[in-house]
């Protein structure tokens, strides 16, 4: 027996697919009904998490959707409000864009939204009392005028019968169009201060492994060097630094620009610390909930962050004003501008006929216009669909770690299977599941390779080094060089020419995709 899928309007509010304009379907399909197979129960679900960190993977329909048990220390940062976290199996929620497909059968269904310039669109799926697919544009404004109609993002809708092609194909081209992505910069190959250093990091320590990749030039030919968080005195007071960095930052970018190399800064421009100067002196700048709190932003640097609402026109020219200080002035061509998210919680935003999707693209556009067609802006924790076009890479998974599974402060139990914490199997998995996306949207960031020792077995590094390497997305090693063992440094070497590769010979690669290499969804 044959079972329908149908796309209806019941049991969230608001919901607009009537509103939504069915590419391809138009009219011809009144009932919306799909034949997906001959058992829901064959089904898999691709969830799609919302923002660059949130778990992303093909889960069959009996399962359950993981999620945190961290609850407020994480949600915030990882799941988008809008999108329900469902508890029993056989219901799932993803964000912009899912496919449904029945291996057994060969059916399958694409549907995903075009842009989230207008709203953070949401879908679910589940399985009873019978198969069914909803997809709705969060209704978030603070205040909506009674009676205004509001727009609505682009969606698109299609079945795909066979393995012949790439099923996310169509998709994933629309939405690029759309945005006018059409050209891809070739991948950026470096070194990251984040995983040796963390924010225990100088000037010197900059300076060291900037002359350590200068001495192995013809051994490991790096491009970049990225200095990340730890240079300035809290997260949000971007222009004092820390005793370490008695100059500031702006000599380091001269020093790596001399050698020949880009330099790279890490910025979060829309999150903040609690304890910072910037939260003292400007605290009508920040998001606040209707208690008149400052929102929570998640659980980072061992403190509740909060973030700044971007409908603060200051707030707003605050945030543009760092870019524009860490490109122009200090003279960094690189940015990687990581929890964007923060500029798109729920809390009394001061324009609040803004929904918080339209607020964030705002917020990103800005921050385009102030750093220049020219500088290479890496988006980090961002919601996936409000960066398309305006960044050059994303991170499309968690951060890797010294550990293969997630573990905080050297605990295991508690955090064990933690869908979206740092950890290797996390990081790796997302690069995986998400692997469509890059050269198609951006380049995709898989975060960094950590080679010299840690937790991690030789085993776990090289299997991390490879997936990195084959994803064909950013390359970066955050390591101390100074003092890498020469059989670590060998993995990197061995990888680096996979990556090296022109733009050219990885469209061509692309174009002539081997078969068994295309987007598995019965793997
Ligand atoms: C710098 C880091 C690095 C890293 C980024 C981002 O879930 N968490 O609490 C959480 C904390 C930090 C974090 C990601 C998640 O890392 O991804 O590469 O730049 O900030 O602080």
């Amino acid at each position: 027996a044959l079972w329908h899928l149908s796309l209806h309007n019941q049991g969230r509010e608001p919901i607009w697919i009537d509103q939504i304009r069915l590419l391809d379907l138009g009219n011809d399909n009144p009932k919306r009904q799909f034949i997906l197979g001959s058992s829901p129960q064959d089904l898999r679900f691709y969830l799609n998490g919302w923002q660059s960190w949130s778990y992303t993977a093909a889960l069959s329909a009996t399962s359950t959707m993981p999620r945190s048990r961290l609850g407020p220390f994480q949600n915030p940062m990882v799941v988008n409000p809008g999108t329900p976290l469902f508890r029993q199996s056989g219901h799932f929620s993803s964000d912009f864009f899912t496919v449904l497909f029945s291996p057994k059968d060969n059916l399958g269904l694409v549907a995903g939204f075009l842009s989230q310039q207008h709203h953070f669109g949401s879908l679910a799926f589940s399985i009873t009392p019978q198969p069914h697919l909803q997809v709705w544009a969060n209704g978030d404004h603070t205040r909506l005028d009674p009676g205004k109609s509001m727009e609505t993002d682009w969606f698109m809708l299609y079945p795909f019968t066979t393995d012949h092609e790439l099923p996310l194909s169509p998709y994933l081209e629309a939405v690029a169009s759309f945005h006018q992505i059409e050209q891809f910069p070739s991948s950026p190959r470096g070194w990251c201060s984040w995983y040796y250093y963390y924010t225990k990091l100088s000037a010197e320590d900059i300076f060291q492994n900037l002359r350590q990749i200068q001495a192995w030039q013809t051994q490991l030919p790096l491009e970049l060097v990225q200095i990340d968080d730890g240079f300035e005195t809290q997260v949000g007071d971007w222009t004092t630094f820390k005793a370490s960095f008695p100059q500031g930052v702006a000599p380091l970018a001269q020093e790596i620009k001399g050698a020949g190399l880009r330099p790279g800064l890490w910025l979060a421009p829309f999150i903040v610390h609690p304890r910072s100067q910037l939260a003292r002196q400007h605290p009508e700048w920040l998001l606040r909930r209707s208690s008149g709190r400052p929102v929570n932003a998640g659980f980072v640097w061992n403190t509740f962050a909060t973030a700044l609402d971007l409908t603060v026109p200051e707030a707003l020219d605050y945030a543009a004003q760092i870019i524009d200080t860490a490109v122009h002035k200090w003279g960094f061509p690189y940015l990687k501008l990581d929890f964007l998210y923060a500029a798109a919680l729920p809390g009394r935003y001061r324009n609040p006929t803004l929904t918080r999707a339209q607020v964030l693209r705002r917020g990103m556009e800005t921050l385009r216009q102030a750093a220049g067609d020219e500088t290479f802006l890496l988006g980090c924790g961002a919601p996936l669909g409000s960066v398309l076009g305006l960044v050059n890479a994303t991170r499309i998974g968690a951060d890797i770690s010294g550990s293969w599974q997630p573990e905080y402060l050297g605990h295991r139990w508690f955090f064990r299977g933690e869908p979206h914490m740092p950890a290797a199997v996390n990081a790796i998995r997302n690069t995986l599941t998400r692997a469509p996306l890059h050269r198609r949207w951006w380049i995709n960031d898989p975060d960094c390779l950590i080679l010299g020792p840690t937790k991690l077995s030789l085993a776990e590094v090289q299997t991390l080094a490879s997936v990195i390497a084959l994803s064909g997305g950013s390359f970066l090693i955050s390591d101390n060089l100074t003092t890498l063992p020469p059989e670590r440094l060998k993995i990197a070497q061995a990888l680096l020419p996979l990556i090296e590769a022109s733009p050219e010979v990885i469209d061509l690669l692309e174009n002539e995709y081997p078969a068994h290499l295309r987007l598995d969804l019965k793997g």
